[in-house]
């Protein structure tokens, strides 16, 4: 089992995570580490908090001469900004002497749509900044350093994972319209958007600009895309095991997520079943050359049947909402005077779908990684990439013609 926690507030003074469960003598790239926390923090439409921090994980536990041991490993991402808020956000009862920057008075009015107003009630605060720091996307940080090991452990059997922008606002890719892995993974990490369709991307920017002057906001969706997912993980035999639920759960809990589709999702529901289901043929040319013989012409199902990997392709989409600080704001009551009053107008971002899919590589990263481990065990790399090899081996005997029958 890969399980994970997070720590840590918006203007504190770091993020942590704890991962446990990776398998010991994993090679840890480090650098590949920051690169994931630089791309989450890319992306047109974020605000400028995102150039005050240049985040990057330190590894306290876990780790030796670069291999994971089997223990759990300790990951902290410092925040630059603490030395802003010091005076706000100490732990001490009192400021400690020396602490920097303001003391920022309470945050008393609500912002429709962010856990403001639910979490003051739920943890009876008179001051929001209790709820909004915790609640803040801002860790989602510490998810990206965690997934990028997960995506280590992956890589080491072959399976890769990346994701591309469909949709701003209103301007979405067609429905239908088949992305390929190598064009999403070949989208320029520093791209504004990483849309595949540059001209589509344009009118994305523009929106996003729209949205900005008019002090409003922007959502959107992405797809997350895995190849190389090896074949039975995930099980359809009790409703906490089927991979679908296990990712849309992992994919709905990232900030702002409001729905969840897996291959061609809401789609499907419109269209009868012919054409829906993926059909299964023979390839003759794969059998002459002694490879596997079955092939899906299609991938509807976004490489999961039953809740269970089936070796295609792993596609699924998030759709966010727009954020919910507007530098023009909502309408909210003041929780001390219970008077009507504009909401509070926190630092933010326009739009933060890229980064969002970012985050959701992580957690498919680390949802596929949970689900590999459930399947073939093995406390050491050594003995988890033996019982791949010889399960694949298996998988592929089975479905590859010979001249006597495939089964006895
Ligand atoms: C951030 C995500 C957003 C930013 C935050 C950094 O968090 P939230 O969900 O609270 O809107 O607003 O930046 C700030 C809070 C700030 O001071 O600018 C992130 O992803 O790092």
């Amino acid at each position: 089992m890969l399980r994970f926690l997070t720590a840590g507030e918006s203007h504190g003074q770091g993020l942590v995570a704890i991962l446990e469960g990776l398998p010991a003598g994993l090679a840890i790239d480090f650098d590949a580490m920051t690169a994931e926390l630089r791309r989450r923090q890319g992306g047109y439409g974020r605000g400028r908090r995102m150039t005050i921090e240049s985040d990057r994980a330190e590894v306290l536990s876990g780790v030796r001469r670069g291999r994971t041991t089997g223990a759990p490993v300790a990951l902290l991402v410092r925040n630059k900004d603490w030395e802003n808020w010091q005076n706000t956000m100490h732990v001490e009862a009192q400021a400690p002497a020396g602490s920097t920057g303001a003391n920022r008075a309470a945050v008393v009015r609500p912002r429709p749509g962010h856990a403001d107003l639910a979490g003051a009630l739920k943890y009876d605060h008179d001051d929001i900044r209790d709820v909004l720091e915790r609640a803040s996307a801002r860790e989602t940080a510490a998810r990206v350093a965690a997934g990028s090991l997960a995506r280590q452990l992956l890589a080491a059997v072959g399976c890769e994972i990346t994701s591309h922008i469909t949709g701003i606002g209103g301007v979405t890719l067609p429905s239908g319209a088949a992305v390929s892995f190598s064009a999403a993974q070949r989208l320029d990490p520093d791209a504004p958007l990483r849309c595949t369709d540059a001209a589509l991307e344009l009118q994305m920017i523009a929106a996003i600009d729209a949205a900005k002057e008019a002090g409003d906001t922007l959502g959107g969706s992405f797809e997350v895309i895995a190849r190389q997912v090896p074949v039975g993980l995930g099980s359809y035999v009790q409703w906490d095991r089927k991979l679908d639920g296990r990712l849309a759960q992992a994919l709905m809990s990232i900030p702002a997520i409001k729905a969840v589709a897996v291959g061609d999702g809401v789609d499907g529901a419109r269209r009868p079943g012919s054409q829906v289901h993926d059909e299964i043929v023979a390839d003759s040319a794969a059998a002459a050359a002694g490879q596997p013989i079955l092939a899906r012409p299609t991938n509807r199902a976004g490489g999961l049947e039953g809740g269970v990997t089936n070796g295609e392709e792993l596609r699924v989409t998030g759709y966010m909402k727009p954020i919910s600080t507007l530098m023009k704001p909502l309408r909210s009551v003041d929780l001390t005077t219970l008077d009507e009053a504009p909401a509070a107008i926190e630092r933010s971002d326009v739009c933060a779908v890229p980064a969002a899919a970012v985050v959701a590589e992580a957690m498919v990263a680390l949802v596929l990684a949970d689900a590999l481990l459930d399947r073939f065990g093995g406390d050491s790399m050594r003995d988890l990439l033996a019982r791949v090899a010889a399960t694949g081996e298996k998988v592929r005997g089975r479905l590859t013609r010979r001249a006597s029958p495939a089964r006895a």
